[in-house]
């Protein structure tokens, strides 16, 4: 699905802003179905508040039963259409709505789409009228079940001696707080009626020709398709190639290629723009923005362009004060801006696609991406064809959305699967080959938090990646032990398989302000001690096999109220509010030194004909 993008054939419209909102507290939640809700502006059906969007809706309020609302919450807005758009395609789109949606335009259902986290759109002519105000309405449910991805429980509190009637609960198999609500733009934007649908890329490199090419399919819809000109345009906007035609490639003699910033200091993150027009009538023009870089794994390196590419990373969250998991680009800016600061060339999107805006940023600015679905907590009642379905359909979604960004490097089909159950091989497996069928230019994976001995899906993975908690979970208080713990953590895994190895979580709580002498669990001193332990222990491994440690976490989030959490997790190197801790100047200092040294070899160490500056 392409990004919706302006260009001189096609308009948009952000429907961003104040949204009525209501949440549907009735015992069985389905009054607003009962009653059609969307058949009226919301505010006629009963009490409703301002809601932003984008936004979670969760901590907008001091009311407890919005923040822990399970249910069905509803959202409606107006829009008009002006009259120049009326004779073109016009459609709506939500880049994210967590987690079940229903849209209805003027009253009339317009789509649905099951998941978070990923965009849906549909063509809305149908629906719209061109010389009054339409009716946007959004019923969002945010319940987990056993075949949601993520998956979740509810369980209902029967006992009415102990428990109010109808009292139920929302379980979770994850860690962090299912924010709901719409959490990225809204917008409806307009095309020819014949227009350009879809656009795939695959970049490749023949480095003994110097050439970069990008294998192009494109499809279109509506009508009898014109010529497609497909032109490819350098940073300074002049067309370097061009061809017509569907399907076919495009030869970049002497290219710049793209390189994570800590490989190529000078030009990280260069970008094409492919400029597709379907002439005719009434032309359709979209420039797509392209990257020419290839993804190899050999038995123990991860190659960028030919070059061993060692991750210094972070896991991430989309989480924040106030906004939960809405998209914000103050903090976009804010992340990228602390990613930089703290030499991070590489993150994960753990447990889920990001927004694409914040991936527009790490095309851009040259950093690596671990493109994690939002496979989180999958345990044994969550292996049945339901949900597999579910997950190959996601997959596909993902695939679709991020499939042409240079920086996504490698797919996370799920996060910390009980993979170490006979049923998981099937399930997994399929998941896997899957993702590998939709994709053969990047490799595929998932983070593992079993053990070498007892783990059954990490033979059909291309990296290997690993969650470790020793210091934290195991040995608490005992940083002392880490470094043997890794080493022979890492030997057992070496002895089992030829891939390369990537510690894609390792971290320890700690809550900001604290300090102890000798150090203790959650004091800052106590996560300086833990990280130093294992970049020690991973000292010994890089170069080797090892091609990526990945702090969990960035920053400090919020998860569900928990006994073991202080108001959230507290792994993160940095606050919530996104200050370092004595933790982030350690990483600062090693990343930092790592690119500089990566550097200095890239100059000195230039086997390729190109690339090397
Ligand atoms: C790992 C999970 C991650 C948790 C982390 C932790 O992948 O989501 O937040 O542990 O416990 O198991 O901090």
């Amino acid at each position: 699905m392409l990004y919706p993008r302006s260009s001189e054939s096609r308009k948009m419209q952000y429907l961003d802003g104040m949204w009525d909102f209501r949440a549907d507290d009735s015992p069985s939640r389905d009054a607003g179905f009962k009653e059609s809700w969307q058949n009226q502006p919301l505010f006629k059906t009963g009490p409703v508040i301002p809601m932003a969007v984008p936004s979670s809706y969760n901590d907008i309020t001091a009311d407890k039963n919005i923040r822990d609302f399970v249910g069905w919450a509803w959202y409606d807005t107006e829009f008009f259409i002006s009259k120049d758009w009326a004779n073109r395609r016009i459609v709506l789109r939500f880049d994210s709505a967590h987690y079940y949606s229903i849209v209805y335009v003027n009253g009339q259902q317009a789509m649905t789409h099951v998941g978070g986290h990923l965009p849906f759109e549909t063509e809305i002519n149908n629906f719209i009228n061109v010389n009054q105000p339409n009716l946007l309405t959004l019923a969002l449910n945010n319940t987990l079940s056993p075949t949601t991805l993520p998956p979740g429980t509810i369980s209902y509190k029967n006992d009415t001696s102990k428990y109010p009637e109808g009292y139920f609960v929302q379980n979770l198999q994850m860690d962090f707080f299912n924010y709901a609500g719409i959490h990225r733009h809204v917008r409806i934007y307009s095309t020819p009626k014949t227009y350009i649908d879809d656009i795939t890329v695959t970049p490749d490199i023949n480095f003994n020709r110097n050439l970069g090419i990008l294998n192009y399919e494109i499809l279109t819809v509506g009508g009898t398709p014109g010529k497609l000109l497909v032109e490819l345009l350098d940073r300074e906007g002049s067309v370097v190639v061009s061809e017509t035609g569907n399907k076919g490639f495009l030869s970049v003699s002497s290219p710049h290629l793209w390189w994570p910033y800590t490989m190529n200091l000078q030009d990280p993150g260069y970008l094409y723009t492919m400029k597709v027009t379907l002439q005719g009538n009434d032309s359709d023009v979209y420039r797509l923005p392209v990257g020419i870089r290839t993804v190899n794994v050999t038995t123990d390196q991860f190659l960028i362009n030919h070059k061993p590419f060692y991750c210094h990373g972070v896991d991430k969250h989309e989480d924040a004060d106030i906004r939960g998991k809405g998209l914000d680009y103050a903090l976009i800016a804010r992340d990228f801006s602390m990613l930089k600061w703290l030499g991070v060339n590489c993150f994960r999107t753990s447990h889920y696609p990001y927004a694409e805006e914040i991936l527009d940023q790490a095309d851009q600015q040259g950093i690596v991406i671990i493109d994690e679905s939002p496979g989180v907590g999958i345990k044994s009642n969550n292996l049945g064809n339901e949900s597999l379905n579910h997950h190959l359909e996601v997959m596909l979604e993902m695939y679709q959305r991020d499939k042409n960004r240079p920086g996504v490097c490698m797919w996370s089909v799920a996060n910390e699967p009980e993979s170490d159950i006979d049923e998981a091989v099937p399930y997994f497996k399929s998941v896997i080959d899957y993702t590998r069928k939709l994709d053969p230019t990047r490799p595929v994976s998932f983070t593992c938090s079993h053990d070498y001995n007892s783990d059954k899906v990490v033979p059909f993975v291309d990296v290997i990646m690993i969650n470790r908690y020793y210091g934290w979970y195991s040995d608490t208080g005992h940083p002392e032990v880490i470094q043997l713990h890794v080493n022979s953590d890492f030997k057992e895994w070496r002895k089992l398989y030829n891939k390369p190895l990537l510690v894609s979580e390792f971290g320890a709580g700690t809550v900001s302000g604290l300090h102890a002498e000798p150090s203790s669990a959650y004091t800052e001193d106590y996560q300086v001690d833990v990280l130093s332990q294992y970049h020690q222990a991973f000292d010994e491994s890089i170069g080797k096999f090892l091609v990526g440690e990945l702090i969990w976490n960035f920053a400090d989030f919020m998860t569900a109220q928990g006994s073991n959490r202080v108001n959230g997790n507290k792994k993160g190197i940095l606050t919530r509010q996104r200050q370092p801790k004595p933790a982030a100047h350690l990483v600062r200092a090693r990343y930092h030194s790592m690119f500089n040294a990566t550097f200095m070899s890239e100059k000195s160490y230039c086997p390729l004909k190109f690339g090397c500056h």
